[in-house]
């Protein structure tokens, strides 16, 4: 297993799949997901319209049209209100989804945001422990999963990333502008 921390925009990442920061409609919005959708292009929300919607702690997958990526797996994070509305649960849940579709879709390389700590304001650095809980136990059993990159945007939160993941990873000084 490669586990990688990425200063840079998730949008330029040649993966299988890239993990959306969405919101529940899974019709766009700023931040991550605004970038996603741009770079996408509009094929993208078409196919997320016929999804129906996404619950918090969820996970969906579309192609990723005009993206280097194949897939854009699309979660909905918690809105961060102070963590006494099941907020750690639920961030644990997007990441745990994601995974597990990742896996079910043979897969082999996944990347992900810092979700739910831009926008909807979940602390980077408690969002990071739950990142690392739920990469240590995806891989127990990560199937055709091979590849894991944590795509940081900003020094501040790829410093955090690093310190909190620090064992897990193979690759400390990979920064992509
Ligand atoms: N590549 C990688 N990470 C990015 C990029 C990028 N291009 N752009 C921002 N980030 P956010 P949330 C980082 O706000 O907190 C949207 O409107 C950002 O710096 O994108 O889950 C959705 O539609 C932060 O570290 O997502 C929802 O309404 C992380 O991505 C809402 O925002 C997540 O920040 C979701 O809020």
């Amino acid at each position: 297993m490669m586990i990688s921390i990425i200063e840079g925009d998730i949008t330029t990442q040649k993966v299988d799949a890239i993990v959306n920061a969405a919101n529940s409609s899974l019709l766009g919005g700023g931040g991550v997901d605004g970038a996603i959708h741009r770079k996408a292009g509009p094929e993208l929300v078409h196919e997320c319209r016929l999804l129906g919607g996404c619950r918090t702690g969820e996970a969906k997958i579309t192609g990723g049209y005009l993206l280097p990526a194949k897939y854009v797996i699309h979660t909905v994070g918690p809105v961060w209100n102070g963590g006494t509305m099941n907020e750690d649960a639920l961030l644990a849940s997007c990441y745990r989804n994601s995974f597990a579709i990742a896996r079910e879709k043979g897969l082999r390389s996944i990347a992900f945001p810092a979700i739910s700590t831009g926008i909807y304001r979940f602390p980077v650095e408690r969002a990071a422990n739950i990142v690392r809980d739920e990469t240590l136990a995806f891989m127990k059993n990560p199937g055709s999963v091979s590849d894991i990159r944590f795509i940081c945007f900003g020094r501040e939160t790829c410093d955090i990333y690093r310190d909190v993941l620090a064992d897990l990873t193979s690759d400390h000084e990979d920064i992509d502008h």
